[in-house]
């Protein structure tokens, strides 16, 4: 639950998001604003690298549940294929636990062992 903000000092929290823009309007007084919202954690879908799944296959799982080009596909999967593991793209925790849920079904679906996983942005 969100909670109304002190305005102690800042820590490093990055989601300690103090309204920077305390100003003295023309009666000179000082008015202060307090943060109500923090910002949402972002979460990767990490695509894994697997022998056996079909290229032009993660290439279609890359655009029908990511959004992507052919060619932004493409490239995505190339990396992957390259370096073991790769991001398909930035969610919110709810929608990338749906993305991750699409993606593992709809492989297995399909006879294919490509996984995909959640990593929290940092
Ligand atoms: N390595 C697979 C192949 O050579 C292709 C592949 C790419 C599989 C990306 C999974 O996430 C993946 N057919």
């Amino acid at each position: 639950m969100s909670k109304i903000k002190t305005m102690g000092a800042d820590n490093n929290n990055k989601n300690n998001n103090r309204n920077e823009d305390s100003s003295t309007p023309a009666g000179g007084v000082a008015v202060e604003t307090t943060p109500i919202l923090d910002t949402p954690k972002m979460y990767k879908v990490i695509l894994l690298n697997d022998d056996f799944t079909p290229m032009d296959f993660v290439v279609l799982v890359l655009r029908r549940f990511f959004g992507k080009t052919e060619e932004q596909a493409t490239a995505i999967m190339l990396d992957v294929h390259k370096k073991g593991a790769g991001i398909a793209g930035v969610f919110s925790l709810e929608i990338a636990e749906m993305k991750v849920m699409q993606v593992n079904q709809f492989a297995q679906l399909n006879q294919n062992p490509l996984k995909s996983t959640l990593e929290e942005e940092t």
